[in-house]
């Protein structure tokens, strides 16, 4: 039996996928893509998951479309057949986690796979990687909501400037540009992104997704149709045991213990 081209692991309340194609830089398939959407369904099923990393396997966190991948590459029918069955429902399923997704980039990310590991909450990545915006390299434009995620990130002049260019970013540009969350010394990465998850673990849930909520809307929403969202979304953290928590542990002066509902 082949091995899966998506490695599911959970630790307590931490979830972790891992693009499990090295040999090709975990370049996607369809099928890879189908187990990941099969394995970010799980998760979002799953009440005791708290947060979830997304990593790859190997030397690359992904190089984009596996370019060999016959029935996903062939013309343009296939192409959005591939685009809209097989990508667009992976970034809803992650845009829409009910949990904090952190992408691990540990190393190359390209084409569609930077625009994965752009759809996380939080992106960090060695200080080896580099994002490769590698799309108009061979006549193709960022999809994967590579065009919404970049634009909202750096701005419409710098995104479009990469794009057209195809140009490669370290880490630390990465971060400089504001594209990524931070960029951490290779020798360091593992155990940043295991602290991080941790940390993320034990977090009011329920308001990290509330949050979640809000960016998600805040990028095409007028001032009053945001604040009347954050209205109705606070409203729901104040209901929250956590916010009790919290409120109690500040008074009390102790550190809070989020149950994450
Ligand atoms: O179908 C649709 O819906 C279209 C959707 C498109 C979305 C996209 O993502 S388009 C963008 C696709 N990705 C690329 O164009 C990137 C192609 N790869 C590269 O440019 C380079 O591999 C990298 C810059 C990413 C890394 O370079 P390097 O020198 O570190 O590694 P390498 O030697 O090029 O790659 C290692 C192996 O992985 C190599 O195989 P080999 O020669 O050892 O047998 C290489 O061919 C393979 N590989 C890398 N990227 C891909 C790939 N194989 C298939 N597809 C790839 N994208």
């Amino acid at each position: 039996m082949s091995e899966a081209d998506i490695l599911v692991s959970a630790e307590g309340a931490i979830r972790r996928l891992t693009l499990n194609r090295p040999q090709r830089l975990n370049a996607l398939t369809r099928s890879l893509l189908g187990q990941l959407s099969d394995a970010l369904a799980d998760i979002a099923a799953d009440d005791t998951a708290r947060v979830l990393i997304i990593s790859g396997a190997g030397r690359g966190f992904c190089a984009g479309q596996d370019l060999t991948d016959k029935g996903a590459v062939e013309d343009g029918r296939t192409c959005r057949d591939t685009v809209e069955r097989f990508y667009n429902p992976v970034v809803r399923q992650i845009r829409s986690l009910n949990v904090p997704v952190i992408a691990a980039v540990n190393g190359i990310a390209a084409g569609a796979g930077m625009s994965l590991a752009l759809a996380a909450d939080i992106t960090l990545a060695q200080e080896s990687a580099v994002f490769d915006l590698a799309f108009a390299r061979i006549g193709l434009i960022p999809d994967a909501g590579g065009t919404y995620q970049l634009q909202r990130l750096l701005g419409p002049a710098r995104a479009m400037g990469l794009a057209m260019l195809g140009e490669k970013l370290t880490a630390r540009e990465a971060v400089e540009m504001g594209l990524i969350w931070r960029a951490v010394p290779d020798a360091d990465f593992t155990a940043e992104v295991d602290a991080l998850a941790v940390r993320l673990a034990k977090a009011p849930t329920l308001a990290l997704a509330l949050m979640k909520k809000a960016f998600n809307a805040g990028g095409h929403h007028s001032l009053e149709q945001q604040l009347a969202l954050e209205a109705e979304l606070q409203s729901q953290a104040a209901d929250s045991e956590d916010f009790q928590e919290g409120l109690k542990a500040f008074l009390e002066k102790r550190p809070a213990s989020f149950k994450g509902m």
